[in-house]
């Protein structure tokens, strides 16, 4: 591997770039200053090649999955987000959903005796959901089925929930946590930068907050993942700048596992005249940020959001996770205009899209231990294009 990212070297004209694929080669970190040259001046080829480069020799072929359900308790939410096509406001709730503890745990049964491994819980801040009606839930999900991992809540759901139950954010997080929360997920980073998120989401937890409630699950022993909203009204800078306090709050804690670009869609929201990024830039964000983010160990592709295609496209410049099975039951990327508008898909499509690019399918669990690996496993129809199915 080592004489093809030497061929890119010497055959690099502009200095600057040849330094950056030279640090990549050292294995060492790149500056704030050089993502923003590799978002500004670095060719599809370019990224593509670097990122490949670092993914293989973290991951070799190795592509991740996980069987996972959502629970979404509800879509009412006290903030409104400007991006956000999904939440209603208590004032109109009745336009929206709110799942009662029996109903969630309803959905939890449907998945008894099925492999399953983790259930991913987030929706939106809804003013009469509170902390103790989250515990309940959590000790009843962990009393059905003790090993299943309960990740659940962005750190904008956290954070309205502790301070409305007059709790820090560590007893707070430590209550939630004995009660069978697992781990946290990614949501509600957006774009750190003041400037950009006082634009598009003004009035929920700020950058600091948002770290401060990840640093302190990381505190607990707990893990996360991160997530960037980008391909909106932000510049290549505030991407940079969201993803320089991720990288300095990982060599703190070293608690995220895995970074999820978000890319914006934009339809039937506050947002809808900002166009869509393309899937060049897509591919280009994702190559950019497995070179900079040199300390986190998984790079995800969120394929109900990207497409099936180009989530099998992403494998190819620097992810090496697309996520779970999923079922249909999330709509917070449905109702933004998403790829797909009821994203559901069997382990055999999930097994197939990643041997269609010639990589490992390996299923996970939340921590990234591995359940099983499927890379020797035939599927009767693997030359059945799943996109058909
Ligand atoms: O924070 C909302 C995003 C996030 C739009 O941790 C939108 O494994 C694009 O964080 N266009 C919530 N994105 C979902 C989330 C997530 C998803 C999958 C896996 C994990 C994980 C986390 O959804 C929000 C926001 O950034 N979002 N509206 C939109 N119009
Ligand atoms: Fe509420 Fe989350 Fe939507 Fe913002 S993105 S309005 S916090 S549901």
């Amino acid at each position: 591997m080592n004489s093809s990212i030497d061929t890119l070297i010497n055959n690099t004209i502009d200095n600057n770039l040849k330094s950056i694929a030279e640090k990549v080669r050292q294995q060492e970190r790149i500056t704030d200053d050089e993502a923003i040259l590799l978002f500004e001046k670095g060719s599809l080829a370019f990224v593509g090649f670097l990122a490949n480069y670092i993914r293989e020799l973290k991951h070799g072929n190795t592509t991740y999955f996980n069987r996972n359900f959502h629970i979404e308790p509800t879509n009412v939410c006290v903030f409104s987000c400007k991006f956000c096509s999904y939440s209603r406001l208590y004032a109109h709730k009745e336009e929206g959903w709110e799942l009662s503890i029996d109903q969630m745990l309803d959905i939890v049964k449907t998945y008894d005796g099925k492999p399953i491994t983790e259930v991913h819980i987030v929706g939106g801040v809804h003013p009469k959901m509170n902390m103790e009606y989250f515990i309940e839930l959590m000790q009843k999900i962990k009393a059905h089925r003790p090993s299943l991992h309960v990740k659940a809540f962005t750190a904008v759901e956290l954070d309205y929930m502790f301070r409305k139950a007059k709790l820090s954010t560590e007893e707070g997080m430590k209550r939630l946590h004995e009660a069978g929360l697992d781990s946290l997920p990614g949501g509600g980073a957006e774009i750190f930068s003041p400037e950009i998120r006082e634009q598009i989401a003004a009035d929920k937890v700020d950058a600091t907050g948002w770290l401060r409630t990840h640093e302190v699950a990381h505190n607990l022993g707990m893990h996360s993942n991160a997530t960037m909203l980008y391909g909106h009204i932000e510049k290549y800078k505030h991407r940079v700048d969201h993803m320089r306090r991720l990288r300095e709050l990982q060599d703190k804690t070293g608690g995220f596992n895995t970074f999820i670009p978000l890319k914006f869609r934009n339809h039937d929201n506050g947002m809808s005249d900002v166009p869509e990024s393309t899937i060049t830039e897509d591919m280009r964000l994702y190559a950019i940020a497995r070179i900079y983010l040199d300390n986190f160990p998984h790079l995800k592709a969120y394929w109900p959001m990207l497409g099936r295609e180009n989530a099998q496209l992403s494998l190819a410049f620097g992810v090496n996770d697309i996520d779970g099975t999923i079922d249909d039951s999330t709509k917070i990327y449905s109702m933004a205009g998403s790829e797909e508008q009821t994203p559901a898909m069997t382990t055999e499509e999930l097994v197939t899209l990643i041997k269609q690019v010639k990589r490992r399918p390996v299923e996970r669990d939340t921590l990234y231990n591995v359940v099983k690996d499927f890379s020797e496993i035939d599927f009767a129809n693997t030359t059945t294009n799943p996109l058909l199915n």
